[in-house]
């Protein structure tokens, strides 16, 4: 099917995207600062349609921030607290416990587990928390620690990445979240989060968790002071290590939030910039499986109308959001099954409930069991 437009340039990439051949740094930042919305909305969609036909999945999960305290100052971040700040807290093993036994009640297949850094908390803790979900409820999948995190660990333990993953895997742990790799370049990673794990760091966790069997996700956070290079230069780096280990499973572009955070007076994306970032990302990343529109970032109407813009998952229902909403997001916490159901049949899809190996979910009432993979057909 042919493009809307005239442009030489756009169609050329148009043309390798039909033939399968890579895009370049150069094809990709001509994409994200030129191509025309609909063109590049029509090749993306291209590509989504080529893997998945018009399967979206969902998740039914829900999310744990064991505390906000955290050593850390990220100018983007609006959930971190200091330790004596009135706004701190921290989950006791009961309040865990509670949380699990809630995600077990809602029919959650999932728990995402990310937080703060906390100035007090030894190694054990964290091991901790993720052996109590594990005791309170094996059958559900732990999704946690950032690989900030995972490099905090290392540093307050004194071992490599590698110890601090076998520790987290005997306790329970089933697969690494993608945050904290924010903007890999180091210019704009040192005005943004200066101090936590840089991107040599992040990168190479994740290659030691796909070493380890694990599966793990990537992030990038856009909209705030990078440019397109940067965000071109990111998927770079992940497209390369995804060409070595084969071990991430979906992308999520996080919309920068601006609210109560450093970076206050910047304005937050825009619907284009949110599409054009989903569509770009798509067809750099040729060997990711997925794009994920993350809806509760992006709002339901952006994240509906990305599932024809190159993005294949919305992510979950998703209860007890924290992270987004302190930096004011005006998304609900959650969705209903249904809810994400007619979003999903609206934008001409068919939902498909995954687990988070996107295995598909087979329910019979109460009970679930997964099915086999939902393999990209690509
Ligand atoms: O690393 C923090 C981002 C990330 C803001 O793997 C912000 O399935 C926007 O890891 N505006 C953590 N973004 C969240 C995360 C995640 C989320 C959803 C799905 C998955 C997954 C992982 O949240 C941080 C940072 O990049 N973040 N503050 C903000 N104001
Ligand atoms: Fe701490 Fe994470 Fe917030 Fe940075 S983004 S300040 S590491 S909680």
């Amino acid at each position: 099917m042919t493009l809307r437009t005239n442009d030489p340039q756009l169609l050329a990439i148009a043309e390798k995207v039909d033939s399968g051949e890579r895009l370049t740094f150069d094809d990709g930042l001509y994409l994200d600062e030129h191509a025309d919305l609909n063109s590049l909305g029509q090749l993306a969609h291209r590509v989504r349609t080529r893997k998945h036909g018009n399967v979206a999945y969902y998740n039914t999960n829900i999310h744990l921030n064991p505390t906000n305290v955290c050593v850390y100052r990220c100018t983007f971040c609006a959930f971190r607290s200091d330790l004596k700040s009135e706004k701190s807290y921290l989950f006791s093993d009961d309040m865990i416990r509670e949380r699990v036994l809630e995600a077990k009640a809602a029919g959650a297949t999932e728990i995402h587990v990310v937080g703060g850094l906390h100035h007090l908390k030894k190694f054990d803790w964290y091991v901790d928390v993720v052996r109590v979900i594990h005791d309170t409820w094996p059958e559900i999948h732990i999704k946690a620690w950032t690989a900030v995190e995972i490099s905090w660990f290392a540093h307050i333990t004194k071992k490599p990445y590698r110890w601090v993953l076998e520790q987290m895997m005997d306790a329970g742990l089933g697969s690494l979240p993608g945050g904290g790799a924010e903007i890999f370049d180091e210019e704009v990673r040192s005005k943004i989060c200066e101090h936590k794990a840089d991107s040599g760091s992040w990168i190479e966790i994740h290659r030691t968790a796909h070493e380890l069997g694990l599966r793990s996700n990537a992030t990038m956070l856009y909209g705030h002071i990078e440019e397109a290079r940067h965000r071109i230069d990111h998927l770079c780096r992940l497209r390369d290590l995804q060409d070595e280990t084969g071990g991430f499973q979906t992308f999520i572009p996080l919309a920068f939030h601006p609210e109560n955070t450093g970076m206050a007076k910047i304005p937050k994306p825009t619907g284009h910039r949110d599409l054009r970032t989903i569509a770009v990302s798509r067809l750099m990343l040729d060997n990711f499986d997925h794009i994920k529109a993350y809806w509760i970032m992006l709002g339901e109407a952006t994240a509906q109308i990305a599932l024809s813009f190159g993005a294949d998952d919305l992510d979950g229902t998703v209860v007890h959001e924290l992270i987004y909403h302190d930096a004011g997001a005006k998304t609900p916490e959650g969705l209903t099954v249904s809810e994400l159901h007619r979003l999903i049949r609206e934008a001409g899809c068919e939902p498909v409930e995954r687990d988070t190996l996107y295995r598909r979910v087979l329910r019979d009432g109460a009970n679930w069991q997964v099915g086999p993979p939902v393999l990209a057909t690509v």
